[in-house]
């Protein structure tokens, strides 16, 4: 039985799923949900998904939604104690883990201090921006020499930052000339992984032609 993803193309939890599935080579149906016309508000989303958030996944009759949760179970099922997920080895784990938290505050931030222009047409607050730069020093330091985020493998915490990130595409990334190591992390690692313009590469299209719309 294929594995359902209720997905939409502009949220970057939905393409850190949609990478996941093909960093696992595992065979998916691509159910797109238009979120402008509601269809995460009907009574048959509602019952796969009480929070009508995308991403939802459906294996096998289970139904889960939270994007780091669903990668967590991806990898935990179908390669379970991969490097991309290191279930066996506690600290290891619980380190990807943190980063996966700390991903949760980077989408915040980016969301109060550079989509709120966007979605609300205001300005941000400037404790907004101190709390981006603030979060963004963490995790460029969290990064600092590593090849990934999490170390000298490749895990779901990269593929969850990738798509996260993905949003300061607006501005053309310029957000991301005060923190060296996030920068070069970004632009090196999303070309070695061969899914990754398939996924996101019309995004600095698609969010500028979003943005374009709201004014
Ligand atoms: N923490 C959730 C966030 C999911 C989320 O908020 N998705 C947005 C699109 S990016 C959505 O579905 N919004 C519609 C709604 O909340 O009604 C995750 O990582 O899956």
């Amino acid at each position: 039985m294929p594995i359902d993803l209720y997905f939409a193309t502009l949220s970057p939890p939905s393409r850190a799923v949609l990478m996941t599935l093909k960093q696992l080579k595992l065979d998916v149906n691509v159910i797109d949900v238009n979120l402008q016309k509601g269809e995460h508000l009907t009574e048959e989303y509602l019952k796969r998904n009480p929070q009508h958030t995308v991403p939802t996944l459906v294996d096998d009759g289970f139904s889960l939604s939270e994007s780091r949760a669903i990668m967590q179970y991806l990898v935990s099922k179908y390669a379970p104690n991969s490097a991309l997920y290191p279930t066996h080895d506690l600290k290891k784990r619980a380190h990807v883990d943190r980063l996966l938290y700390y991903d949760m505050s980077i989408g915040y931030a980016i969301r109060d201090a550079v989509m709120i222009k966007v979605m609300r047409g205001v300005e941000p607050h400037e404790n907004s921006v101190k709390n981006f730069k603030n979060n963004f020093k963490v995790l460029d330091t969290f990064i600092g020499d590593n090849k990934y985020v999490a170390g000298n493998e490749l895990t779901i915490a990269d593929i969850s930052y990738l798509s996260t990130l993905t949003a300061l595409a607006l501005n053309d990334y310029k957000e991301l000339d005060d923190f060296p190591n996030v920068k070069n992390w970004f632009f090196r690692i999303q070309k070695e992984l061969p899914y990754f313009d398939e996924v996101n590469g019309k995004i600095p299209e698609l969010i500028k032609q979003f943005a374009a719309s709201k004014k």
